[in-house]
């Protein structure tokens, strides 16, 4: 009985041994930011999570109108509906200016691609912002803009107006999907 539980003990012991072996990297600190649209619905979420290269940037957005949208991280943490002006202008402390494809650019708050809505007025994306921290987004906004990103044109893409804004929390969650 007694070498029963023992070898039940030492089975568990080895089992949770072998969990603990890292498969896969585990996963770098995250932020889940909540949008919402000029009609104060939610327009979706963005999880930014930290990794090695810079901020990996996944979006889901919902409730905007279809076609192609610009997104990018903007100065202030101040989402004031309906314009969303308060949120300033890209985040750019190395005085750039606007877009991949602008031989000045970019921002440090400009996304490589314009994010697709489609029918179902929803969209997703996931991309990689090189070069940036989390650290550097947390109490500034995500903004969407009614066009898309034209990734050379000052000071905004030439994207429009702002549809839907959401602010990057401090502090990063553990397990926010
Ligand atoms: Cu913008
Ligand atoms: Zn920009």
């Amino acid at each position: 009985m007694k070498h029963a539980v023992v070898a039940i003990m030492l089975s568990a012991a080895v089992a949770m041994g072998a969990q603990d072996a890292p498969k896969k990297k585990p996963a770098g600190p995250r932020v889940k930011v909540e949008l919402k649209n000029a009609q104060g619905q939610s327009a979706g979420t963005v999880v930014l999570v930290q990794g090695k290269k810079g901020v990996r940037m996944r979006v889901k957005l919902e409730n905007l109108p279809i076609g192609q949208h610009a997104i990018h991280i903007h100065e202030m943490g101040k989402c004031d509906a309906p314009d969303f002006k308060t949120a300033g202008g890209h985040y750019n402390p190395d005085g750039k200016h606007h877009g991949f494809e602008n031989p000045e650019g970019h921002h440090a708050g400009d996304t490589p691609e314009s994010i697709q809505v489609e029918e179902n007025h929803m969209g997703e994306k996931t991309m990689l912002l090189e070069g940036v921290t989390l650290e550097q987004f947390a109490n500034r906004s995500i903004v969407v803009h009614e066009k898309a990103d034209d990734q050379k044109s000052d000071p905004s893409g030439a994207s429009g107006n702002r549809i839907a804004c959401g602010v990057v929390p401090a502090a990063p969650v553990a397990a926010a999907q």
